[in-house]
């Protein structure tokens, strides 16, 4: 590091693919003249007001996640339409949005393999629904991590939109990574999960379309607070050809490096970023 290289803080959220997009981030720009901090397994909204507030100085964020969760617009846009509303209001407060990836990690729900062969008609969030309409024998347990269940793009707004019968006790709130645990050992009928997941393959898990559109676009860019995209403008350009590589299969790959494979997030990047000629 030289003298002059520009301090960059990355905020990054509690699950892999923000491990991996921060590494890939910090690496990227290290050679253009930043050194990066990652400070990262934070909460959604700890790690937007962080970088709002001059506390972080960059974080990604998925347009979804401000549209609904931030911004509470329940009008449903599709992609390129979140993207600009949310460009235009974020902006106010002092986040400004890059040109974004191309890959959109939405929210699904998704069934262990032994659940989607007994019940092999479940197809639709709309056919689970039917289904828990039914008796059943024992319990049916829905995992999900303790953010979803609390947010305005989250659990009681699917809940209300589907008419899903779940009683309070079948809901088992954990981190996001225990999901997959708990649905690869069939611990529970339905889970809640991320679809640019890499373990969504290897654990077998069917995925449910959400027939009703609840779920907004999740696109996924660097958002920058403004005083610090002010003092250090080059970044918007910058950012754009790492953005620009990173779609919905090669961020499932490179997920699956980690939680799969077991690589780290800093190997899978610093592979990546060769690869791509992106870093010599
Ligand atoms: N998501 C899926 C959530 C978690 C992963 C992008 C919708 C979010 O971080 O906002």
């Amino acid at each position: 590091a030289t003298s002059q290289a520009a301090e960059l803080r990355i905020g990054a959220k509690v699950f892999t693919e923000q491990a991996i997009l921060s590494e890939l981030t910090a690496q990227y720009l290290r050679p253009h003249g930043y050194e990066s901090r990652i400070v990262g397994n934070l909460g959604s909204t700890i790690a937007w007001n962080g970088m709002k507030s001059g506390q972080l100085d960059l974080t990604w964020e998925y347009t979804g996640t401000s549209l609904v969760a931030y911004n509470k617009v329940t009008e449903r846009l599709d992609r390129e339409a979140a993207y600009q509303r949310v460009k235009e209001l974020d902006a106010k407060t002092g986040a400004i949005w890059l040109a974004p990836s191309r890959f959109n990690n939405t929210y699904a729900l998704a069934l262990p393999e032994k659940v989607a062969e007994e019940f092999p008609d479940i197809k639709t969030i709309s056919d689970l629904a039917a289904v828990l309409q039914q008796p059943a024998k024992g319990s049916r347990l829905l995992a999900l991590d303790i953010e979803f269940a609390n947010r305005s793009d989250g659990l009681d707004g699917l809940v209300k939109e589907y008419g899903l019968k779940f009683t309070r006790d079948e809901v088992r709130q954990m981190d996001p990574g225990l999901v997959y645990t708990a649905l690869s050992n069939g611990q529970v009928f339905v889970g809640l999960v991320y679809t640019t997941d890499g373990r969504l393959e290897s654990f077998g898990l069917r995925l449910l379309e959400d027939d009703r559109g609840y779920f907004p676009d999740y696109t996924a860019a660097p958002v920058v607070n403004a005083d610090y995209l002010k003092a250090h403008p080059d970044l918007a350009d910058l950012l754009k050809p790492l953005a620009e590589r990173l779609d919905d299969a090669t961020m499932r790959r490179l997920n699956a490096r980690v939680d799969v494979d077991r690589e780290t997030p800093a190997a899978v990047a610093a592979d990546f970023l060769r690869q791509e000629k992106l870093i010599e």
